[in-house]
């Protein structure tokens, strides 16, 4: 028997609730060994979208985390919930780079404060172990000995399976299976979605027998709606006293995403619900319940909820994430990618990059403008990507957001004039904030015509607007081109 299997084996003797860092630990174990599916295991995947941004991570594990405790509850029968992180060329050892604000969050959950975990050097908060007991498909890709290897090679076996030789999913974060490097015809020859919890607008792929099928959209994180879900069916455990520890782990690691997305409480609009108000006062009376439990039992000074030191932390170790990153590595860190036909009959990649600095940052981190355009030009061309048409959202210091679109493909011929058009609820106004810089980035465009194709860039008026609203008016634009 392999150190994996071996592990898995003695695993069934755990407690019930575990800390954090030994679920996840239980969970890479299984995933990677030879019997994560066998006739007398079943898994189902639970899986955020291919962003794979701290909303979509975080609610793999909770969701996971919790359906698992119920299955234990259960004894047998029931399918084994392990979340795998949507990111088919990045392996959980690259994680604290990459994502660092995935270590700041995870630290914080298992209760260093807040101060501690921003201190330290530059680029260096996000390092934590725990992080390497995480699974990302590019984990599973490599490894030979897990079963669940050969669901996601892009080779290989592309033929339909029965019902029953599909590997189950259940989506979180998104709402119509999408996973870089595989076609949708791979995808549903190998995978059947059982269940879906999301904010986004409704694609109708997954089935009305979804178990469960929960697409609400206007709620900021979809972290909000699972816990919503798991309160709703009973599946949150009030806390028994040797328990509470990873309860609270799996509270604080759940605020994570929720605060973020909606900017601590502050956000409008959509970006911030009245679910979202609510779980977060659910989950910090969780927290304060037992910061008051080691206040009496400790001599030494209570360390009070502090949400906004938290919020603070995380939002901080994301604004500086792309510190360390090269060009291509911060157009993908959170990406998004659609094929759509346009009504003339073309096939059309589109790639959105939401990017937290503004674009005269991008510009110096590159190297220049000649730089920059050609790191653009060399994502949207690669042979991997071939993209049609590739947007930037970006952020500015000041709360702006800037929105470039770049059209690469003669069947997209006017794409920036229609989107322009039709995007008047995103209120797009003319970018000329820095005149100087917009007329150098003109001329070194036209230079390169034939390479970068059209392009536009405006701010965005409406800034509660981002990917989720961008996204679906891009696919329509182009649908109708
Ligand atoms: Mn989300």
């Amino acid at each position: 028997m392999s150190q994996r299997t071996q592990a898995v084996a003695n695993s069934e003797e755990e407690p019930n609730m575990p800390s954090l860092r030994s679920y996840l630990s239980r969970m890479k174990n299984l995933a990677l060994s030879s019997n994560a599916n066998s006739s007398q295991r079943k898994t189902a995947l639970v899986m955020g979208n291919p962003s794979a941004d701290l909303d979509s991570f975080i609610s793999a594990v909770v969701t996971s985390y919790l359906y698992n405790l119920r299955r234990n509850a259960r004894q047998s029968g029931s399918r084994t919930y392990i979340p795998v992180l949507n990111l088919p060329a990045i392996r959980s050892s690259d994680l604290w780079r990459l994502r660092p604000e995935y270590g700041v969050a995870v630290r914080l959950a298992l209760g260093e404060p807040a101060d501690a975990v921003s201190q330290g050097e530059a680029g260096s908060q996000g390092k934590t172990s725990v992080l390497d007991e995480l699974v990302t498909i590019a984990d599973l890709k490599e490894n030979e000995e897990s079963s669940l290897q050969r669901f996601f090679l892009d080779s290989g076996d592309s033929e339909s399976r029965s019902e029953e030789g599909k590997q189950h999913l259940f989506l979180v974060d998104h709402n119509s299976p999408s996973i870089p490097g595989l076609s949708a015809e791979v995808i549903s020859s190998r995978f059947t979605v059982t269940g879906c919890i999301d904010h986004h607008v409704d694609e109708n792929y997954i089935s009305k027998d979804a178990k469960p099928r929960i697409i609400t959209t206007g709620i900021g994180s979809c972290t909000s709606l699972v816990v919503k879900h798991l309160r709703d069916q009973g599946m949150w455990p009030s806390p028994v006293q040797e328990e509470t520890q990873p309860l609270v782990e799996i509270s604080r690691l759940a605020l994570a995403p929720i605060l973020i997305d909606t900017s601590n409480l502050k956000a409008r609009g959509d970006k911030c619900s009245d679910i979202d108000r609510e779980v977060v006062k659910f989950l910090e009376s969780i927290i304060k319940s037992q910061s008051a439990e080691v206040t009496k039992s400790s001599t030494s000074s209570p360390s009070a909820w502090d949400g906004g030191a938290f919020h603070a932390s995380i939002s901080t170790a994301k604004s500086n994430s792309l510190d360390l990153l090269s060009m291509p590595e911060i157009f993908d860190r959170d990406y998004k990618v659609w094929t759509e036909k346009t009504s003339s009959g073309s096939e059309i990649n589109i790639g959105i990059s939401s990017l937290v600095r503004p674009l005269s940052w991008l510009i110096k981190h590159a190297g220049g403008i000649d730089e920059f355009l050609a790191s653009i030009s060399d994502f949207a061309n690669d042979l991997e990507r071939k993209l049609g048409v590739f947007c930037l959202l970006t952020r500015t210091g000041e709360g702006r957001k800037e929105v470039v679109v770049l059209s690469f493909d003669e069947a997209v011929k006017d794409l920036t004039a229609k989107f322009e058009d039709r995007g008047t609820e995103l209120q797009l106004k003319r970018w000329a904030e820095d005149r100087a810089l917009m007329d150098r980035l003109t001329q070194k465009f036209e230079e390169k015509g034939e390479r970068t194709g059209e392009w536009k860039i405006w701010f965005m008026g409406d800034t509660s607007k981002s990917r989720k609203q961008v996204g679906p008016l891009l696919r329509e634009v182009v649908r109708d081109l």
